[in-house]
């Protein structure tokens, strides 16, 4: 059986359902033995609770990586989420280089912005960092508001197909080899995912829930990455973690008291079912 090592850099937020506390779970699910880089430590996430402490891990990067090189340490692919400072973007690049084994793919979640605007604590000088390491990448994985920051291009809530063609179009040619842009409607109710890889486009739309959760963004690309990894198309890979997000938002839909992240755990058992 095909055993891959994958390995995802993202912070840990202790509390809240993102990042590492979700990519570790999905990935796991999916079958792959994954290492983990944690690129900061913070009590909670960043998005509505008050009063967050956080700890950046950028200074313990180069020894850990100089370890991992003495051990001849390999992975099948670095997959990197929420970074939390610049000094690291130039850390993980030289990870990915250094780790990487031949043939071995990046995959960037350029974690920064939802709704239009950036997370706080990140600022120009970050999406300046963040264009650096998309550049390097195999695949990146943004949302409409992060594709606007990364390119340039204004950021709108109603728009056609000629405006997402533009937003791939410069994605692609900031350098990174292949596109998977979330949170792409054109309809009310609904929403959908594009992948533009080898110059072939994709596009899947699906239902568009009324609710709306923190940490989405993070059960998405780790279903992506933990399905791509599996052998499955780039049209399989971004319905099956589209699928699978749905779920966790819609069985989160009725809690009031859970706004702080999507219910993923009960429906990863749907993820196992749909990599079949
Ligand atoms: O889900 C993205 C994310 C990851 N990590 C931290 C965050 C956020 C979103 O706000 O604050 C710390």
């Amino acid at each position: 059986m095909d055993y891959k090592r994958l390995l995802t850099i993202q912070d840990i937020s202790c509390v809240g359902q993102c990042s590492l506390t979700v990519a570790l779970p999905i990935l796991s699910a999916c079958g792959l033995e994954t290492a983990i880089l944690p690129s900061a430590v913070l009590s909670t996430h960043t998005a509505g609770f008050k009063g967050f402490t956080f700890r950046d891990l950028a200074d313990d990067m180069p020894s850990i990586l100089s370890h991992w090189v003495s051990e001849n340490i390999k992975f099948d692919a670095v997959y990197t989420g929420y970074l939390g400072s610049i000094n690291q973007i130039d850390y993980v690049l030289d990870i990915a280089s250094k780790t990487l084994k031949e043939g071995g793919k990046l995959f960037v979640d350029p974690a920064m912005a939802d709704n239009g605007k950036l997370y706080p604590i990140f600022n120009d000088e970050y999406v300046k960092a963040m264009v650096k390491l998309c550049k390097n990448a195999d695949y990146i994985i943004p949302n409409i508001t992060e594709a606007c920051f990364l390119t340039g291009v204004e950021y709108k809530e109603v728009y056609d197909k000629a405006y997402v063609d533009l937003l791939t179009k410069k994605l692609l040619e900031l350098g990174a080899k292949n596109v998977i842009l979330t949170g792409v409607s054109y309809k009310e109710g609904k929403t959908g995912v594009v992948a533009v890889e080898s110059g072939n486009y994709y596009y899947y739309e699906h239902d568009k829930l009324p609710n709306s959760c923190h940490g989405t963004g993070d059960i998405y690309s780790s279903a992506f990455v933990g399905a791509y990894l599996n052998g499955k198309s780039i049209y399989d890979a971004i319905k099956i973690a589209a699928d699978y997000t749905v779920d966790a938002i819609r069985i989160t839909a009725d809690d009031k008291e859970h706004w702080y992240g999507a219910k993923f755990e009960p429906v990863l058992k749907n993820l196992i079912e749909y990599l079949k």
